[in-house]
């Protein structure tokens, strides 16, 4: 069994449901034994300014799922809610994002773990916390150390 970080973010029609529905499905994935929910954060978005507030989350799963065919189970979870992939950083009803996979690094084209923005984002951070404030990051430094090297003003718990 793998252990793995899902980034969840949306910010278009009513995202905290957005986000439910997605942990559901991830929930009801034959694949996924486990599912383990962060808090859920607003926060102001990160590029594009002309664009609505964003909710975002973090969820730990259990998986046998590889890691490109977890990818695939996150994009088609993405589709069935309507993703349209229009502007980069630009809204989106529903972003999931593999934040972590084991320990492993990877790199390839359509995938690179860890995630390269997840450590100077508050908005991924923030709930990493709530989950595993004593984990080391692939920088070295704990959730928390990391957590406090940010400015997490806009972020707030819902
Ligand atoms: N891809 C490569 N690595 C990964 C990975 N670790 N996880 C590839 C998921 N996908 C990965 O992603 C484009 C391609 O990245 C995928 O086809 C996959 O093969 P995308 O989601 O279609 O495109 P994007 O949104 O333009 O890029 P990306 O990287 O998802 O954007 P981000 O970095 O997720 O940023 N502000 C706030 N406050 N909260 C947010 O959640 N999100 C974004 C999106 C911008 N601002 C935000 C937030
Ligand atoms: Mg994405």
């Amino acid at each position: 069994m793998n252990e793995a970080f899902i980034g969840l973010g949306s910010n278009l029609n009513t995202p905290m449901e957005q986000l439910q529905q997605a942990i559901t499905q991830l929930e009801q994935h034959a694949e996924i034994t486990k599912v383990t929910l962060s808090e859920f954060y607003s926060s102001k978005p990160v590029g594009p300014q002309d664009q609505p507030d964003y909710v975002n989350a973090v969820a730990i799963i259990t998986t046998s799922l590889a890691p490109i065919p977890l990818l695939d189970a996150l994009q088609a979870i993405e589709n069935s809610q309507h993703r349209v992939r229009e502007r980069h950083w630009g809204p989106r009803t529903l972003d999931l994002d593999l934040l972590k996979y084991n320990n492993d690094k990877i790199d390839m084209d359509r995938l690179t773990v860890p995630h390269p923005f997840m450590l100077e984002r508050g908005f991924v951070i923030k709930p990493m916390a709530d989950l595993v404030p004593e984990m080391l990051l692939h920088n070295g430094c704990t959730v928390t150390e990391q957590l406090s090297s940010l400015d997490t003003s806009d972020l707030i718990s819902l």
